[in-house]
């Protein structure tokens, strides 16, 4: 059966398997420079591990992510709707985006944490310590990503240059929580109580062409950088030509997957592509992922590394801040190229 709804179009699909580059943080350093570069350039995405985020931080966030999908949908909405920040369930976004996803989008500034926190957990304490010490440890290991790419970009001499937009006190960082409830939860009585809990009614509504269901349909992420990490559950795809998708394979558990984002695409004048992604939905087990969206501040500005632009590199993308670009994002459908809006003609 093929459905097509105003969400997705028909078009043909192929999976192709490639093995996708894991870069050991703790290897080597002008080795690791050189495979990050690489992996940049080449996929916008690569998968690091001896990353140093302790396993227990890693596993408490996972713990808090379980225990409140698992808590019945009432509840859940009581911490939502997304506005974008808060619990969102099927809407991406304000442009109409669906997915089979239910999640929690948190600013993570001190306050935007403590915002939302009483209404997600019964122990808003435990929660939000979970939630500080993670985006504090992962925020870690984007600065030292960024500034090993710094220096990989030729920037010895100010290796800060990209790590200091989301050190700042001011970066506009989110955190997201992802649930993907199985398929089979469709022909579930729902009130029972487990991780799966969620009613899956409509999920032939958001098919594409090949009857997979999208959990998350295919986008750049607007930001910097993103660091993610999963449950042992598949699903996520990379797309590096337009109708091919490659699985990411969820191994090594807790290594962390970084896509290149669109403002880093822009500060390295094209060189580093941001990497389009999707998810789709699995058909036995739920999956849950976790990702941290590493921004500068809103009124940052954003231009090309001036080191990028010698010789014959001619300026790709007009400067912008962060806030004209997050505007223009959520203004747009999930699935568009915004950054082809600052492009200079
Ligand atoms: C994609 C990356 C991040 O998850 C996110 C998403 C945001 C949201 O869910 O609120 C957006 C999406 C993301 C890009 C286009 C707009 C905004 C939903 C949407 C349709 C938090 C982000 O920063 O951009």
């Amino acid at each position: 059966m093929v459905v097509a709804t105003n969400t997705t179009s028909i078009r043909s699909e192929k999976i192709r398997h490639i093995e996708l580059p894991i870069i050991d943080l703790k290897a080597e350093k002008s080795e690791v420079v050189k495979k990050i570069v690489k992996a940049c350039e080449e996929f916008g995405f690569f998968k690091v591990i001896n990353h140093g985020v302790p396993s227990d931080v890693i596993s408490r966030m996972e713990e808090e992510g379980k225990e409140f999908f698992a808590k019945p949908v009432c509840e859940k909405q009581q911490a939502g709707p997304a506005n974008p920040y808060g619990y969102g369930s099927k809407n991406i976004g304000i442009m109409g985006d669906q997915g089979e996803v239910e999640y929690i989008l948190l600013q993570t500034n001190p306050l935007g944490i403590s915002e939302k926190t009483q209404r997600i957990s019964t122990d808003p304490m435990k929660f939000r310590y979970a939630v500080t010490s993670y985006i504090e440890a992962v925020r870690e290991v984007a600065c030292e990503i960024l500034e090993l790419i710094s220096e990989g970009l030729g920037v010895p001499l100010d290796t800060s240059v990209l790590s200091r937009l989301i050190r700042d006190v001011e970066s506009d960082s989110v955190f997201r929580l992802n649930h993907y409830p199985p398929l089979k939860d469709s022909n579930k009585n729902t009130s029972a109580s487990s991780f799966h809990h969620h009613e899956n009614q409509n999920s032939t509504s958001n098919c594409n062409s090949n009857n997979r269901v999208i959990g998350f349909g295919e986008h750049t992420d607007p930001q910097i950088l993103t660091l993610l990490t999963s449950n042992d559950v598949g699903g996520l795809q990379i797309s590096l030509e337009d109708g091919v998708w490659i699985p990411v394979n969820p191994q090594p558990i807790s290594s962390f997957c970084v896509f290149v984002g669109d403002v880093l695409e822009a500060m390295t004048n094209g060189r580093f592509p941001s990497v389009r992604h999707r998810v789709i939905v699995n058909r036995v087990e739920a999956r849950m992922s976790m990702a941290l969206f590493a921004s500068p501040p809103l009124h940052a500005k954003i231009s090309p590394i001036p080191e990028l632009l010698s010789g014959n590199n001619k300026k790709l993308f007009r400067s912008f801040t962060w806030a004209e670009y997050k505007k223009t994002t959520y203004a747009n459908r999930l699935g568009e190229r915004r950054l082809s809006f600052f492009m200079i003609l």
